[in-house]
């Protein structure tokens, strides 16, 4: 068993994590950079080690640092949270090297979803549906554009290291593909070293849905339901909820059941996401596979009553799933407003500062996963995202009049959020009908 856990991580995910170890009487250990002295994770653990300056490079993304202060605090294992080191597969290796439980998949599961392109050829093999495209890379536009006129324009072309959106472009007929295909490449040589290129056909505005999946190392694989992640802004998710308002009851059943295939195709364990394409004709493709555990897991936590960060733990010290699929069940609608530390009047740029005066609400079916305090300022090196609103109802309509009365109450003073760009969200008649794609926020808000 644990007895102390090292959170790689900083802002809310670490709070939560932090909470669920305490839950557990699990020791915690946070470890801050010089610009996170007085955040709340390092305030809340059990013990706190400055681990280096603010740049991300020089201390969240530190793997030497990071495991050396491991070895040095005694921690058992190493949570990693979203971002940062959760999806590296070198830093996972160097936990196994010095012993110490990475609380995650293996290195060899992250580094082979880590290629988008090489995943996707895993799932077609286990006849998880799949967008059409290329199965071999490319990486010369003359060779690709034969493969684009195979598939039939419009092509989406991307990087097989992507994921996000980036390295990312549409070519609408053949006089566009060469140059998309320049661009798209050279950004993916810029963003991650890697020229490797693939494509798919492309689907006009469909609702991006993913399953949440837990696992064990004993091939036990349940779901928690899907969660409709489409109301996004270049890449960014604003607005998560769980379950996806376009789904009937028999597809939401055949794409659970298709992750849960996915994930035990593969071998899969501890906390994953499939995420699907769903179009407007309700066929959906398989896309990508997420190995960490995501910011909206809140969602199907509070649609299941089931703790997903307790499972994550639990099975990485090899104990089996705490659950079967029959013990799920789901209930009500949960919906997850995103707060940002950002001005959507000028281009959502990051506007860190002091907080001046706070005001959280709560109540029932309220949940807020914050990192922030009255007092407390906002370093401008991390994420601009600085909490979380999930709210839970018996259906979706009574959920989104949770979520606006909520927003109403919350208070931010000393900071530019984007909380009232949430509200006119919520407020949508589009929203309110569940009537929305990927294209939501470009299309109504030009932006
Ligand atoms: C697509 C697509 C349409 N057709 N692939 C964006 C991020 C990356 N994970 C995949 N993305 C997309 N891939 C094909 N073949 C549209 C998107 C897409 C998108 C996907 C999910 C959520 C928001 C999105 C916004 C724009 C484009």
């Amino acid at each position: 068993m644990f007895r102390k856990i090292l959170i790689a991580n900083r802002g809310e995910i670490a709070v939560r994590i932090i909470r669920a170890c305490r839950e557990m009487n699990i020791r915690t250990v946070a470890v801050y950079s010089e610009a996170d002295r007085e955040a709340l994770h390092t305030q809340l653990a059990d013990e706190s080690i400055c681990i280096g300056p603010a740049q991300p490079s020089e201390s969240y993304l530190n793997m030497e640092r990071m495991i050396s202060t491991a070895i040095a605090v005694g921690a058992d294992a190493i949570h990693p949270g979203f971002g940062f080191l959760s999806e590296n597969p070198r830093f996972v290796e160097l936990c196994e090297k010095y012993q110490i439980v990475f609380i995650g998949p293996t290195s060899e599961l992250i580094q082979k979803m880590g290629n988008k392109s090489e995943a996707k050829n895993t799932m077609k093999q286990a006849g998880i549906p799949i967008v059409p495209g290329t199965e071999e890379p490319v990486y010369l536009a003359e060779e690709a554009l034969k493969e684009a006129k195979r598939i039939g324009f419009p092509i989406m072309i991307k990087a097989a290291l992507g994921g996000g959106g980036k390295g990312m472009r549409i070519a609408r007929d053949e006089a566009e593909f060469s140059p998309q295909f320049h661009i798209a490449q050279e950004e993916s040589l810029n963003a991650f070293g890697d020229d490797t290129m693939y494509l798919e056909r492309y689907i006009q505005d469909p609702r991006h849905v993913e399953v949440q999946i837990m696992a064990d190392r004993y091939g036990n694989v349940v779901h928690l339901g899907e969660r409709d992640c489409s109301i996004q802004r270049r890449h960014q998710k604003m607005i998560e909820e769980s379950p996806c308002p376009a789904l009937s009851l028999e597809l939401r059943k055949v794409m659970s059941d298709t992750a849960v295939c996915a994930a035990k195709a593969v071998g899969y364990e501890n906390a994953g996401t499939i995420e699907f394409l769903l179009d407007k004709s309700g066929e959906f493709f398989f896309m990508e596979m997420n190995t960490r555990i995501q910011v909206e897991h809140p969602v199907s936590e509070m649609v299941s009553g089931f703790d997903l960060i307790r499972e994550q733990i639990r099975v990485a010290q090899g104990m089996r799933l705490s659950v079967e699929q029959a013990d799920i069940s789901l209930r009500g609608h949960a919906i997850e407003c995103r707060i940002n530390a950002e001005d959507p009047v000028h281009n959502f740029m990051p506007c860190p500062g002091t907080i001046e005066n706070l005001h959280l609400p709560g109540g029932n079916g309220v949940r807020m996963d914050s990192a922030v305090y009255k007092g407390y300022s906002i370093p401008p090196y991390y994420d601009s995202m600085i909490a979380k609103i999930i709210v839970h109802d018996r259906d979706r309509e009574s959920a989104v009049k949770k979520m606006i009365s909520t927003l109403e109450e919350l208070r931010i003073d000393g900071i530019q959020t984007n909380l009232e760009f949430q509200y006119d969200i919520l407020n949508h008649p589009d929203f309110q009908k569940g009537k929305f794609t990927t294209d939501f926020i470009s299309s109504h808000y030009g932006m």
